[in-house]
Formats: structure tokens, sequence, C-alpha cells
């Protein structure tokens, strides 16, 4: 594995030419994955339809992939993006490692090569979850990146498994009928790990170290490895421009979605995100600034402090009571190690 300071000198595969939002994090995510693959190893990346995916590969306008000046036969610097549907970027990315590891078996691939399966959250978490569970529960050697938003963002923002609770979604409009969404978030980091992968991390590029030695680490792995990646929308979200990273560290160091390693066999731990809801940032800070969250908490004209709407109390206290289990669920997963 090369240093970060190394690594940041790599060819990213990620371009200028998008048309993600300005200040969509998924872009960073991408930056930072497109250098840690400039790896010497061919890379196969399989993206299921996601803001991901029309946003960087719409084929002529938008082609935002591709890596420096690299004749093909540099093997070694190349690579492959193929675009499936969005419930399927696990699956294809397990039948591409099967197809390589025979080709290269048989000679007719000089090398290995790496394979890397991206998708929403809506596509990982609710159409997908049964193909994504399966590939790590075949053991499938493949790095698969969720980048999470917690909708399905792309066709309107509607409500996704990973949704916060009291969020406002197209799907579950905050007003008078309902407080936002109603559901607490499926627990994808320990049902990842009962599934049987190698390597699971909650890891937003944020922490831009811990994020690239993550994504080196899961590319060198003999199994599965999954990453989820928090990714702020500032679209859904709802928040001001230039605040994307400043929400990646709230989000994490609150309790929202704590950054975790965990790696089978050597166990796993929470980084920066103290156990004790008192040593931690208050939720009221993450939740005051987006407007999603603005039917639950208000600025205090007075003190200028975040806190509760009139008769929103008790939702709060009721996120409050989530953030915590999700905390100390993460810390009793980090204990795990197998
Ligand atoms: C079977 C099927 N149903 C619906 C769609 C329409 N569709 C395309 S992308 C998408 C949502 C993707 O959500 P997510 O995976 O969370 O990615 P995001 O857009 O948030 O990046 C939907 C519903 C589709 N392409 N295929
Ligand atoms: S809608 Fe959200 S996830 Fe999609 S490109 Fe914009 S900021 Fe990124």
């Amino acid at each position: 594995m090369s240093g970060y300071k190394e690594t940041a000198t790599h060819d990213s595969c990620f371009r200028p030419g998008s048309t993600l939002c300005p200040g969509c994090m998924e872009s960073v995510a991408f930056q930072n994955l497109g250098r840690v693959t400039d790896n010497g190893v061919k890379t196969i990346f399989t993206i299921g339809t996601s803001c991901g995916e029309v946003s960087t590969l719409a084929y002529p306008n938008v082609v935002a992939w591709g890596r420096g000046d690299a004749p093909p036969e540099m093997f070694g610097k190349s690579f492959s993006i193929i675009h499936n549907v969005f419930e399927s970027a696990p699956t294809l990315a397990e039948a591409v490692r099967d197809v390589s590891d025979v080709l290269t078996g048989c000679g007719a691939l000089e090398r290995p090569v790496q394979v890397v399966a991206m998708s929403g959250d809506g596509g990982a978490f609710a159409i997908g979850l049964r193909g994504l569970l399966h590939t790590i529960y075949r053991r499938s050697r493949i790095t698969m990146m969720v980048l999470v938003n917690e909708f399905f963002a792309n066709t309107g923002f509607q409500y996704s498994p990973a949704a916060t609770p009291f969020s406002d979604t197209s799907t579950t409009p905050a007003g008078k009928a309902i407080p936002g969404n109603m559901q607490k978030p499926l627990d994808y980091v320990h049902l990842a790990m009962a599934a049987g992968a190698d390597l699971v991390a909650q890891i937003s590029p944020a922490y831009g170290k811990l994020f690239v030695k993550t994504m080196e680490k899961s590319l060198s792995l003999k199994g599965t490895a999954v990453v989820f990646v928090p990714a702020p929308c500032i679209s859904g979200w709802k928040y001001d421009d230039g605040q994307t990273l400043e929400l990646a560290l709230l989000g994490a160091r609150c309790g929202i979605f704590p950054t975790f390693v965990w790696e089978r066999g050597q166990g796993g731990s929470v980084k920066d995100c103290p156990r004790e809801a008192t040593e931690r940032p208050r939720i009221e800070e993450f939740l005051g600034m987006q407007r999603r969250f603005a039917h639950l908490v208000e600025r205090d004209r007075e003190t200028g402090a975040i806190r509760a709407r009139a008769g929103q109390e008790a939702h709060l206290e009721n996120l409050r009571g989530w953030v915590q289990e999700n905390v100390e669920r993460l810390y009793a997963l980090g204990e795990l190690k197998k």
C-alpha cells in the first residue's frame, strides 16, 4: 500500500465534466477512489443507475471518467466502467470477477484485475438488497462502495431505507399527517458483517487519509469489502453552498453516521465519535443546517441556539434515542472479531 501523500499524486480516473451538483460529496469520493485505483492493476467498475451514474456517464454528452493520456497497452493504467440497472452493481461485479479470473487463469488476460461496484443507497438497500447480500455471502472478491445520500435522489428524492428519522422526503413529506420519515434506518453495517464481508466500513472522504487507507485495504483483500460512504446531498438535504465537508464531519461526530472500520478476524472501532452523548456535538447543530429538518428544529432568536420547534420536542427526543442506539451498536459491533 502506498502512503497518503503518494496516493495524492496518482492519476484519478474521475475528471472534470460531470453534471453532479456543485458541492456533491460523491465527486470527492470518486476523485479519491480514482486515485487509489491508479495502482498498476487494471480496474473494472460497475455502476448502477444513480446520481453518480447519470451525472458522470451520459454518453456522448457527459463522460467524466478517463485516466490521463495512458495508451490502451498500459494495462495497469487502464480501466473499464460498466453501466448497469440500478439494483445490480454488486451482482454484475461478481460476474466480472468470475469471468476475469477464468480469463486470467487460462492466460487470455495477462494479469488479475480489481473490481469495484458502485451504487446509491436506494439501489443497495431497497431494490438491490438481496443482490448485495448474496454477493457478500458468496465472498466474491470485489469492493463495493455504496454512496449513502439517504434518498433515491436522481428520481426525485424519495425515501430510502437509510433516511435519517424525521427527515422530509418526497414520499415521507413532513406536514400535519406525518413528521417526515418515521422508520429507523436499516442496520446495513451489521447486515454486511453478518452476510460475510471481510471488511465493512462507514467512512466519509472528509476523513481523507482514513478513507484512502480503507479503500486501499479493501482492494487488497481476498474476500468482499463493503464501504458505506455518507454523502451529503446539497439538493436533497437542502443546505447552503460550501457546507458539504462540515456536514459530513458533523454528521459523523454527532452520531448520525459515525466513522467505523471493521475487519474480519481483527475487529474494528468507531473513530471520532465518543460513546457518551455529552462528549459529542449536539445533533441539533447537524439538523439545523439542513432544510429537510426545518419542520423539526429552529434557531432561537435570542440565544442563537438550535432547538426543537414547539410541538416537536418528543420527535427530537426520539431521534436522540436512535442516535445513541446507533453509536452503541457500532461500538458493540467493533468488539466482534468474526
Ligand atoms: C427497476 C428500476 N426501477 C426504477 C428505476 C428508476 N430509477 C433509476 S435510478 C433510481 C433511484 C436510484 O437511487 P439511489 O440508488 O439511491 O441513487 P441516487 O439517485 O440517490 O444517487 C430509480 C428509482 C430503474 N432504473 N430501474
Ligand atoms: S442530487 Fe444530491 S447526490 Fe445527486 S448530484 Fe446533486 S448533490 Fe449529488
